[in-house]
């Protein structure tokens, strides 16, 4: 079912209350983040009390098999809660704690569509831009923790969710499938895009090809390293959780990296309409690079840590794909919030891959 509406005021307040919370329902909001699903968080008083928690509605046209993203959901945290054998963190990082619905379900359906909710973690905050190295390095070292530590989960216990999701060729056929239908004829306005992506359609096998030869190993990755799928503590400003497991499957190492450079080293928004500021910083970049071979803790092939750059570069090209091709055809994946939004975010990543392609030898991560 297509859910393009947001939830009515009383939808939603039906929803989060037949989840598993103490007290009563205070007050409840939206929280605009996210492409996916629609976020709200609320405040509960629970005998005074007041405790937070995040609600989202799942976006079951993205994700068609809604009980196989909570189960790989479950898995993970089960996983890293196994670990932790009893202790409340693991190497000072949390996890992310689902609410049973009433009736004791890790998530709900309703006339309005699918819900889960969370625990809110509270002294913790995400940011959409990075302020410090620190900050850089912190998050990237969390991603990397969270990859080392889902090294030895058995991959087979994780469905595939969304198919071939990682795999820069299937973006490129699905641009290409959406370039020859053109239903909107958006093609013509934006053949400056559709060439940028043509002329680098070598780069897109790389990756596959080194997998398929067993160059490079398939691990379970993240699969969404923005900023802000990282809480960091008000206090300490270091890193304690990872959220956001919704693409947390099997593909390959370097995708974590490469997103994170993607976002959080971006030296504008992802839908900045003014490209001279786009761009990557270098010393943000030098902290994640830094931040995860700390987190990965020396689980890279030398391969691996040669190829970061260039996933950084892959990565970027390929979410600038997915752009584009949402953006011919019509709109319907990544939500948008004005005429042209994802050509926008299109040409923003396809400029960032202009400028990696230029500072390539100062990219390079020295092996030493
Ligand atoms: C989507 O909605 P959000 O921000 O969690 C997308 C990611 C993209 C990202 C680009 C399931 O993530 O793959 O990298 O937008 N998630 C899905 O900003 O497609
Ligand atoms: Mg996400």
């Amino acid at each position: 079912m297509t859910r393009t509406t947001p939830p009515s005021d009383t939808e939603l307040r039906a929803a989060v209350q037949r989840f598993l919370i103490p007290g009563t329902l205070d007050d409840v909001r939206p929280l605009r983040r996210g492409h996916i699903h629609d976020t709200f968080v609320s405040t509960w008083n629970d005998g005074g009390v007041a405790r937070r928690y995040l609600h989202q509605r799942m976006n079951d046209k993205v994700f068609q098999d809604i009980p196989a993203v909570m189960h790989n959901i479950e898995t993970v945290s089960r996983h890293l809660r196994r670990k932790m054998s009893g202790a409340r963190t693991l190497d000072g990082f949390q996890v992310l704690d689902l609410v049973p619905t009433r009736e004791k379900r890790s998530y709900l359906v309703t006339d309005a569509g699918p819900w889960r909710t969370y625990n809110f973690i509270e002294d913790t905050e995400s940011r959409d831009h990075c302020q410090t190295p620190e900050q850089a390095y912190e998050a990237a070292r969390a991603f990397g923790w969270f990859q080392a530590q889902l090294a030895d989960l058995d991959a087979e216990w994780l469905r595939e969710t969304l198919p071939r999701f990682f795999s820069t060729p299937h973006r490129l056929q699905q641009f290409e499938d959406a370039l020859a239908e053109d239903p909107l004829n958006r093609a013509e306005a934006c053949m400056r895009e559709v060439r940028f992506a043509q002329t680098r359609r070598e780069t897109a096998f790389v990756v596959d090809r080194l997998l398929q030869s067993g160059e490079i190993p398939v691990r379970t990755v993240h699969g969404d390293t923005k900023l802000n799928n990282v809480l960091f503590c008000c206090r300490s400003g270091r890193a304690r959780c990872i959220v956001d497991l919704d693409t947390c499957m099997p593909g390959y190492a370097l995708y974590d990296f490469g997103d994170l450079v993607r976002f959080t080293a971006a030296t504008s928004d992802e839908d900045e309409r003014d490209l001279g500021r786009v761009g990557t910083d270098m010393t943000l970049y030098r902290a994640l690079v830094a931040g995860y071979l700390d987190g990965t803790r020396g689980a890279l092939s030398r391969t691996e840590v040669e190829l970061m750059p260039f996933a950084a570069r892959l990565v970027t090209y390929t979410i600038g794909l997915r752009f584009l091709t949402d953006h011919l055809a019509g709109d319907v994946y990544f939500k948008v919030h004005r005429d042209g939004h994802n050509l926008d975010r299109a040409r923003v990543q396809f400029a960032m891959v202009e400028r990696m392609e230029e500072m390539a030898d100062e990219m390079a991560v020295k092996i030493g």
